[in-house]
């Protein structure tokens, strides 16, 4: 595409309601509103020198997309544009809002129960969270307990006691307790819900999913306990799923790998600013909104903490008050540099966004970064080469550092993969979820959240699936994510987080762990190997049980990628420094028809009819290890499958097999 041609894309009509957003609206002295712009041209120089000579105020410079950011009159804008030294500019510089937060305990309205209870042996208590300004009632509560239990004893909300006569008519291990109007107890602010029965188990305290509990407050009002996990505080299950643990047990902890996390800043807590020796571990920190790295990067979203948390937590994971060996974090020893550019509520400007990007790549010697994690995503505005925020990532990933990105939160339509997700270049993560069961895998799957490709260029995201449900981190107490979700915390502190953001922050971490084991990978080879061994969700049938729109290459596998993975296949059929120079763009295989069904050539023929399971499947397997050896030993494939399933599984077999013996 010409350079010329890029001034079609450019926004003429500035909203005041975005410039009210930006906080930076005043009026100059001749009464017209400045306009906050971004002008790009041949360099950045010239660029500021244009807006200077007309008078314009300067607030980013960005030499990385030969671009500055500047407040000008329209006027002033005017007579740069008549100048013909700018090739274009951008005078509505609103981004859409990062994904919105997943919804983690199933709540259909603004009475919401804790993720985690308090499990005692004769009965729990329930914390619920009232965020009406008015009381809420208790309408009916159903419930569910182990049979050794016996029958319920007491119910209480807050001080209210339900009448014994509401559960006494009822037998067996549920209850279905209906509350007459008049009689509903009701509660503000928090409140627990305690359930005791007339049994103890001596031996142990039932678990969380031996539960089940809905409790409604009005008729389209309900609250329902989420399983849970036995433990959520000692131990975070994704560094099992991801098998990080086990590395972490041959001292692969991401040592002497740094990645940069362009966030909403980070909380001092120790196990995020330390490694697991306790030494510091935090190499810079730089603040995109204010340009500068004196000042720390204060967390006041806690979005970015809890990323940081899932990418590097350092604490111990520890079993039956035992430390394991591994870590509750990916990557606990990577050594990281912290980016702010994202605000209390979680709103990041694009111009800071870039000028963030940029002091990385500024400093990856210095600080030797060699992971990027981008856990947000905008509605694209604009093809992905004239994107501003993905021309910066296009550098960073030419200079040699691996980038990470979520898909987003806005599945499950299609082609609902954000920026900078949508760049092809990079890794996009969409995210599964387990369950609540660690070590089953049929019943893990993709949720509807996850966004889905194709990406307007047609490009197949997201690029694998990792584990984005329900995830265990810390965050700063206080910040705007524990106000707003007081339910997603944890008794012990922690703090739960659904979403493609924590599935992106895995993958980082995994690629951490990979450079330690091998620097010389470039951010090309560090996609082959990921991409080209993660395991795709397979049906009996052994046709795709999802599209590549919505698990792309399948479900990441570090150790698949260790022994298996190989060199040169990363972005082949790209070229990132012709796409930089505008000499030529690219578009992916995907085909999109007059009434707006995808296809890829030969989909048809791969794809399963079957609709998947949201949970436990009959059908479903990760990976073709799994698939091959569910099937009878004198299965024989159809000669016309499209996938040559066996023959692939021989191949791996046999080269572990040669690793194996070489060692
Ligand atoms: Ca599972």
């Amino acid at each position: 595409m010409s350079k010329a041609g890029k001034r079609t894309l450019v926004l003429l009509h500035a909203s005041l309601l975005t410039l009210a957003a930006l906080g930076t609206a005043r009026l100059a002295a001749d009464e017209s509103p400045l306009l906050h712009v971004m002008l790009q041209g041949t360099s950045a120089e010239d660029m500021r020198s244009l807006a200077e000579a007309q008078g314009g105020t300067l607030t980013h410079y960005l030499p990385i997309i030969n671009a500055v950011g500047a407040q000008l009159t329209r006027q002033q804008l005017d007579a740069i544009v008549d100048s013909g030294q700018v090739q274009r500019f951008i005078d509505d510089l609103a981004l859409d809002d990062q994904p919105d937060e997943v919804q983690e305990t199933e709540a259909t309205c603004d009475v919401a129960g804790s993720v985690e209870i308090l499990r005692g042996n004769d009965g729990f208590s329930w914390l619920l969270h009232n965020k009406r300004q008015t009381p809420a009632s208790m309408t009916a509560l159903d419930i569910a307990w182990p049979e050794r239990l016996g029958k319920i004893s007491s119910i209480r909300l807050g001080n209210t006691h339900l009448p014994p006569s509401a559960w006494q008519q009822q037998g067996g291990s549920s209850a279905a307790i209906q509350l007459p109007p008049g009689k509903t107890p009701q509660f503000s602010g928090r409140a627990e819900l305690d359930v005791r029965f007339s049994n103890t188990d001596k031996a142990a305290a039932p678990l969380q999913s031996e539960y089940t509990v809905t409790a409604s407050f009005g008729k389209d009002c309900q609250t329902k306990l989420i399983p849970g996990y036995a433990n959520n505080s000692d131990d975070f299950y994704y560094s099992t799923v991801t098998s990080a643990d086990e590395l972490h047990k041959h001292q692969v902890t991401g040592r002497g790998v740094t990645v940069a996390v362009l966030d909403s800043g980070l909380w001092d807590h120790p196990a995020l600013t330390r490694d697991t020796r306790g030494h510091n571990r935090v190499l810079a920190r730089y603040d995109g909104i204010t340009d500068s790295s004196e000042n720390g990067v204060f967390d006041e979203s806690g979005h970015g903490t809890h990323l940081t948390s899932v990418l590097a937590h350092s604490g111990k994971t520890l079993r039956n008050g035992q430390p394991t060996g591994s870590f509750k974090g990916i990557a606990p020893d990577a050594n990281l540099v912290v980016v702010k550019a994202f605000n209390e509520t979680g709103q990041g400007g694009m111009l800071d966004i870039v000028r963030g990007l940029q002091w990385v790549v500024d400093n990856r010697e210095k600080y030797a970064i060699r992971v990027l994690n981008l856990s947000f995503s905008a509605r694209p505005r604009w093809p992905y080469y004239l994107d501003p925020i993905n021309q910066a990532v296009m550098r960073a990933w030419a200079e040699g550092i691996t980038v990470v990105a979520a898909a987003g939160n806005e599945g499950p339509e299609n082609m609902t993969v954000g920026s900078p997700g949508n760049l092809p270049y990079i890794i996009t993560v969409g995210a599964t979820t387990d369950s609540w069961t660690l070590h089953t895998r049929a019943d893990d799957y993709i949720p509807d959240f996850s966004s889905r490709g194709p990406t307007p260029a047609a490009h197949i995201k997201p690029d694998l699936v990792a584990p984005g449900g329900h995830i265990t981190g810390i965050t700063r107490p206080g910040s705007s994510l524990t106000r707003d979700h007081p339910e997603y915390a944890l008794p012990g502190g922690e703090f739960v987080m659904t979403g493609s953001s924590q599935a992106a922050a895995i993958v980082s971490g995994l690629v951490a762990l990979l450079l330690q084991l091998e620097p010389d990978l470039t951010p090309d080879d560090v996609k082959c190997k990921l991409l080209g061994t993660a395991e795709p969700a397979i049906n009996k049938d052994g046709l795709l049980a999802y599209s590549p729109f919505v698990q792309g290459y399948g479900s990441v596998s570090l150790t698949r990628a260790i022994t298996l993975g190989e060199r040169g296949c990363g972005n082949e059929e790209l070229n990132i420094a012709r796409d930089s120079a505008m000499e030529e763009h690219f578009e992916g295989p995907a085909i999109v028809d007059s009434e707006g069904n995808i296809s890829l050539p030969g989909l048809s023929e791969m794809l399963s009819a079957e609709e998947p399971a949201k949970g436990a499947s009959t059908t479903r397997v990760w990976g073709v290890k799994d698939h091959v050896e569910r099937l009878p030993e004198d299965y024989r494939q159809p000669p016309e499958h499209p996938f040559a399933w066996h023959e692939l599984y021989e191949m791996e077999k046999q080269k572990t097999e040669n690793l194996t013996r070489d060692r």
